[in-house]
């Protein structure tokens, strides 16, 4: 069942971050969009940059069941963006475990479940004017990856609709129910990598949303959560 997320919706110029001003009592499917954010947030105190003007910047408010592992819902954003993306620049787009989106090997959008009283706050990122000097290394966005921009207020509906059936489906499901959208888009899949001291080739991304590494000797072993770093 598809969720229809978006309402309500605060739009702002300016702030901290979209994450700190979604109202945990709203419901389900609250939204805040900004122009601009002046200590946007990455994951484990990292910090999300983009120029005014230039981001699809947003957060949603979701209320997972308790049965559900609300960890996975980053992964389960980077596949509603990759998606989307997919969708409006018929290119195909790479999830890099456990939350970023990669398009021709660059960053192109990352996302960031945060628990907050009892709800999640689903943070989404995605790159669409920037030009090359305005982003990190190994980062791109729309226009230095297709050449084109792309009206954000349109990127954003597309964005919702695939993160409604998506999140619709992983409500009922979980992870397995949505596994078509990130095994085959797995970017490290084959990559030298190492996790939390654990270095090998990545093999997979499992059905419970772990990294699956073969470390050598015929021995795996699966990660739930830690920062990769990988060969390129
Ligand atoms: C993420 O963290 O990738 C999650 C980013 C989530 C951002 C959204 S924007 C709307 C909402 N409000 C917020 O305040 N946050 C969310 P992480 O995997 O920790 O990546 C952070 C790292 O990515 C940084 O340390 C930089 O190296 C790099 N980075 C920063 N800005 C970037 C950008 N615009 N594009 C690509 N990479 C970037």
């Amino acid at each position: 069942m598809t969720e229809q997320l978006g309402e309500p919706r605060l739009d702002v110029e300016s702030c901290e971050s979209t994450q700190l001003l979604v109202d945990t009592s709203l419901p389900e499917g609250a939204l805040v969009v900004a122009d601009h954010q002046t200590a946007g947030r990455g994951r484990l105190g990292r910090s999300w940059e983009a120029p005014a003007g230039t981001a699809l910047l947003f957060s949603v408010l979701l209320k997972p069941p308790p049965e559900r592992h609300a960890p996975e819902l980053s992964l389960l954003a980077g596949i509603a963006v990759a998606d989307a993306l997919e969708r409006i620049l018929g290119l195909s787009v790479q999830i890099k475990w456990p939350n970023d989106v990669m398009l021709r090997r660059q960053k192109i959008a990352g996302c960031l479940a945060e628990a907050r009283d009892g709800a999640v706050v689903l943070g989404i990122g995605v790159n669409v004017e920037q030009a090359k000097d305005e982003l990190p290394p190994n980062a791109g966005s729309i226009r230095t990856l297709t050449g084109r921009g792309w009206d954000r207020e349109d990127l954003l509906a597309t964005v919702l609709d695939d993160l409604g059936s998506r999140y619709g489906a992983w409500r009922t499901g979980g992870l397995d129910a949505v596994f078509d959208g990130l095994g085959p888009r797995d970017f490290l899949r084959g990559r030298q990598v190492t996790v939390n001291g654990a270095s090998g080739v990545a093999t997979m991304i499992d059905r419970e949303g772990r990294l699956e590494i073969a470390v050598g000797h015929g021995e795996n072993v699966k990660v739930s959560s830690g920062e990769v770093v990988y060969a390129r």
